[in-house]
């Protein structure tokens, strides 16, 4: 008997940096309960779906999300109340329909995605499976390789370096865990290297450091100085990937930048493009995200004609996730790989077809958390399920990212012998 849904409700919450967002409990008649947290972005792309905020300075600065709530209980509640929790496109499609708007500002993409996510967790558990298998199927047996993020900087950190994220990728390891403990190692010798020349080990809004380095490549040798202290090898044994968030730095988003925290100056997108291409061909660099500008179609088209067959480029705010821009990427050849965020499109429907698009043009998903983030582990589960191989959700520090490393090796215990783990 599929069961179906009785009772949905919402509530605000606060994510990791203190700021409220949603958290959704859904209830099946067949006593299924489950719920669900939304998770929510600082470098956010121009195009992506609308997190409905409050604006009522009095409440949160402004971010109280009161509004989206009571849309999930006026609106969304009453409408797919009775419907079949296993019917997860066509809830979807309910939501939108209610809706009614391209990026879901009118019930706010906060609303209908912790809707999404909390009916296929209701599902699994009235299934009896684990939110991987229920949504992967039986064939879901895949551990990301998780992308740690060990330095921040750009808008999730007070610090000098520009680009956003600088993650280490065990590329090499056997498996999960032991690919998990490589980079967990080399996050602890590299607080060393920092604490010994008297630099900050105080960590960013994703849990990597945010030290003050003379430049953005100082951060890239201290990250290859503390691979090696771990005793791994750079390239062979972790590789490193990367996010310039290249938005954040532009001053024209169609192909001016300045890389102004560091002092590295205005450049144009020619001067990046030397300047990527030479990191390139310098650094054990696996994947590139953001390396330009959402609007410098130009500037990736250019980059991945030049490194495409060698590293992954990444398009994050350049695609939000969202199949119209996909489908223009791919077209276009603008880059090989889509970052994958539940939010930046709002449903579990949405995302699912980006993972979709990607895999049918031989692209690679790479599947990712917010720099504001919950509790919530459903990320966890959702990467495995999309077999796609890969996962960046923050360093080895706060609780909110160490909960879904942890929910990664619960998958991986579970799965025993079964479980793959390549790059
Ligand atoms: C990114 C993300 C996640 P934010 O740019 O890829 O790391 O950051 O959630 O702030 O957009
Ligand atoms: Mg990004």
């Amino acid at each position: 008997m599929a069961a179906k849904i009785t009772a949905v409700r919402a509530m605000e919450i606060l994510d990791s940096r203190g700021n409220p967002t949603v958290r959704v409990f859904v209830t099946l008649c067949d006593g299924s309960t489950a719920s669900a947290s939304v998770p929510s972005g600082a470098s956010t792309g121009e195009n992506e779906a609308i997190e409905l905020r409050d604006g009522d300075k009095k409440r949160y600065l402004g971010k109280g999300v009161l509004q989206a709530v009571g849309h999930v209980n006026d609106i969304i509640a009453p409408a797919v109340t009775g419907m079949t929790a296993i019917h997860q496109a066509e809830i979807d499609a309910k939501m939108r329909q209610l809706d009614g708007t391209d990026n879901k500002s009118k019930l706010g993409a906060n609303a209908i995605l912790g809707v999404s996510m909390a009916c296929a967790r209701a599902a699994a558990n009235s299934c009896g499976l684990p939110l991987y298998q229920y949504l992967g199927g039986s064939g879901a047996r895949r551990l990301p390789v998780p992308a740690m993020n060990i330095i921040n900087g750009g808008a999730h950190a007070d610090n000098s370096v520009d680009f956003q994220e600088f993650m280490a990728t065990p590329v090499g390891a056997p498996t999960f865990s032991d690919g998990l403990r490589s980079i967990a190692e080399t996050f602890h010798h590299l607080k060393k290297i920092l604490k010994s020349r008297n630099l900050a080990t105080s960590v960013g809004d994703e849990g990597g450091f945010a030290p003050n380095l003379p430049s953005n490549e100082a951060a890239m040798e201290v990250i290859l100085e503390a691979i090696e202290a771990a005793g791994y090898k750079v390239g062979k044994d972790i590789a490193i990937s990367l996010d310039s968030a290249a938005s954040s730095f532009a001053t024209d988003l169609k192909g001016a930048y300045d890389l102004k925290k560091s002092g590295g100056g205005a450049k144009s997108r020619e001067q990046m493009l030397t300047m990527c291409e030479a990191w390139v061909n310098k650094y054990p660099i696996i994947t590139w995200e953001d390396p330009f500008a959402e609007e410098d179609w130009d500037g990736f088209k250019a980059f991945t004609a030049k490194v495409g067959a060698k590293i992954g480029v990444v398009g994050d705010d350049l695609f939000v996730t969202n199949t119209k821009y996909i489908a223009r990427g791919i077209a276009e050849k603008a880059a090989n790989c889509v970052l994958i965020k539940l939010n930046q499109i709002g449903t579990v429907t949405e995302s699912i077809d980006a993972v979709r698009m990607c895999r049918d043009a031989g692209w690679r998903s790479f599947i990712s958390h917010r720099s504001g983030e919950t509790e919530d582990t459903f990320l966890a589960d959702f990467a495995v399920a999309m077999d796609s191989g890969v996962l960046k959700t923050g360093s080895a520090s706060r609780s909110e990212r160490i909960a879904k490393y942890n929910r990664l090796l619960e998958i991986e215990a579970e799965l025993g012998k079964q479980a793959l783990y390549y790059w």
